[in-house]
């Protein structure tokens, strides 16, 4: 039996093309306006220019880019020929990022020009990486112009000798359309999503064809209920699967219009943007929306909104009522994994039930076990675990991850849930040791082993604390080594310098020793109960 062709890049693109959406705007914002059609053409010759550059299907391009067209542009691209995009967090440094070019073995590396710098470094540190492609002009990627392949300039200097550096503007224009579509079928890998989840270290979550189909029919359909009037924006970046969802996904699933903010996202930017482009589906996380009621924004800041979703971590009720009283506008609290690549468990619209993450999605079904493995009756927390068609296949060259999340048809999600007589899940926190800032997963023991290369800490303890909003920070129990007086600001100055910044913690408390277990194991419970922030 021969499996049924589908590609993702086709179902986003082509289908809308051949529904008569052709002349209707798929992407706007600073980047510039996109019609469908127009964006077709992009891909085809970014498609083309791919192979151009020795790109095969299932090898790996990283994508450290801006949300802007070129990044819609270079995903689809990659997609349409069989390749695997692995859009990756524009916050990480250059060893950050050196780290997932080596681990996913990736051939080539997309940058925006804002971008540049740290690719470069990255890539000197990447041994199998074959070529950088650097979007639009600017200084950086200005003195990387090339006309062929052959005639590329060199950049950084790999093991190999120097990297080829290729502006990508310039191989599309040289590019012919590529007309065809590498002949994929919904369980073909697709993309690849790097994500810390509930171990620490960073593990690429890899998803097939048919999770964006399913993630569009389900929560963007059936829970956005996502419109072609729709004009959605989005503070989560695309390079989260929350964002890749948002800004990308959903609108082009159904004809409608993504807002691209190249910009960090902050509250009054992203209200503007908002503004300008009249946006009618808003996409944050709590900790954003704490920030845009900080930030004083106008009531009505967000005027065209007709519905707001918020992901990433628990939104407190009190949160969520200061929000919606001030914006008018109601949020859809959920939850979602990038394993599971978008949101599987969320609130309805008209049936908001606030502090509760609400009810499954259709198409995805929820458990909550004890430690045991059986099942538990409403009332008793446990942990959550959720099957649905968009679960990814597994973590890149992680086996013994890969068995521990992923129980056959069941994924683990780590998180503690409660569900309620009507059926409504409410989140307890995590289980284990991993937490949370601004909806990012946070590894306790990279933000110690940061405080450890500081020649006056002699042992850290990092935990999670509630701030004044009810929202996760890391904070730290630091033991000076003797002779050492270092303040807390120089310590977090010190963190906020080599990590990125939402890792930072945000107090830090001078302790002389720990609350201890009978086996000498830090009882960070207790540490937890002492937290502040
Ligand atoms: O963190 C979440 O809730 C989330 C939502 C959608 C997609 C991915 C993630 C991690």
């Amino acid at each position: 039996m021969t499996a049924t062709l589908f590609n993702a890049s086709e179902y986003l693109l082509d289908r809308r093309v051949q529904a008569g959406d052709g002349e209707r705007l798929a992407l706007t914002g600073p980047g510039g306006d996109v019609t469908y059609s127009q964006l077709l053409e992009r891909v085809r010759r970014a498609a083309a220019a791919l192979v151009d550059l020795g790109l095969q299907a299932e090898q790996r391009i990283v994508m450290f880019m801006a949300d802007s067209p070129e990044f819609v542009t270079v995903y689809l691209a990659a997609m349409r020929i069989g390749a695997v995009p692995v859009p990756v967090s524009t916050m990480l440094y250059a060893d950050g990022l050196a780290e997932l070019l080596r681990d996913s073995r990736a051939r080539l590396l997309a940058l925006t020009p804002g971008f540049a710098e740290v690719g470069y470094a990255a890539a000197s540190q990447a041994p199998e990486l074959r070529g950088i492609l650097v979007s639009g002009s600017g200084p950086l990627s200005e003195h990387s112009r090339s006309r062929s392949l052959a005639g590329a300039s060199t950049g950084p200097r790999g093991s190999d000798g120097p990297v080829p550096v290729h502006n990508l503007d310039d191989v599309c224009a040289a590019a012919e359309p590529l007309s065809t579509v590498y002949p994929t079928i919904e369980d073909s890998p697709a993309f690849w999503l790097y994500t810390s989840g509930t171990t620490g270290t960073p593990k690429g979550a890899m998803h097939r064809h048919g999770s964006v189909r399913v993630v569009c029919e389900t929560y963007g359909a059936q829970v956005l209920g996502i419109r072609p009037d729709d004009r959605t924006i989005s503070a989560a970046k695309a390079f989260f699967a929350y964002g890749l969802g948002n800004s990308l996904l959903f609108p082009l699933a159904v004809g409608a219009t993504a807002i691209l903010e190249p910009a960090p996202s902050r509250p009054d930017t992203i209200a503007a943007r908002a503004a300008e482009c009249g946006a009618t589906l808003f996409f944050a996380g709590p900790t954003f929306f704490a920030g845009m009621l900080r930030a004083d924004l106008k009531r009505d800041a967000l005027g065209g909104v007709r519905l707001a979703a918020s992901a990433g971590e628990a939104l407190p009720a009190a949160l969520y009522r200061r929000w919606t009283e001030h914006f008018g506008v109601d949020i859809l609290d959920g939850i979602g994994m990038t394993e599971m690549l978008h949101i599987f468990l969320s609130n309805r619209e008209g049936q908001v039930r606030p502090g509760t993450t609400g009810v499954a999605v259709p198409g995805y079904d929820l458990r909550i076990v004890g430690e045991n493995g059986r099942d538990l009756p409403d009332g008793e927390p446990g942990t959550l675990l959720v099957r649905g068609a968009s679960t990814a296949t597994g973590y890149w060259e992680r086996y013994d991850a890969s068995r521990l999340v992923f129980q056959g048809e069941w994924l683990r999600t780590g998180d503690t849930y409660v569900r309620d007589a009507d059926g409504y899940y409410a989140c307890l926190g995590r289980t284990g040791d991993m937490l949370k800032a601004g909806g990012i997963w946070v590894s306790p023991a990279e933000v110690e082993t940061c405080l450890l290369a500081h020649d006056a800490v002699a042992q850290a303890v990092v935990v999670a604390a509630t701030d004044p909003d009810g929202l996760e920070k890391p904070v730290a129990f630091v033991v000076r080594n003797a002779g050492h007086d270092v303040g807390e600001r120089e310590l977090i100055e010190f963190c906020q310098r080599r990590l990125p910044s939402f890792k930072r913690p945000r107090r830090i408390s001078f302790v002389s020793s720990y609350p201890t277990t009978a086996t000498g194991k830090v009882r960070r419970v207790e540490l937890r109960a002492a937290a502040a922030v």
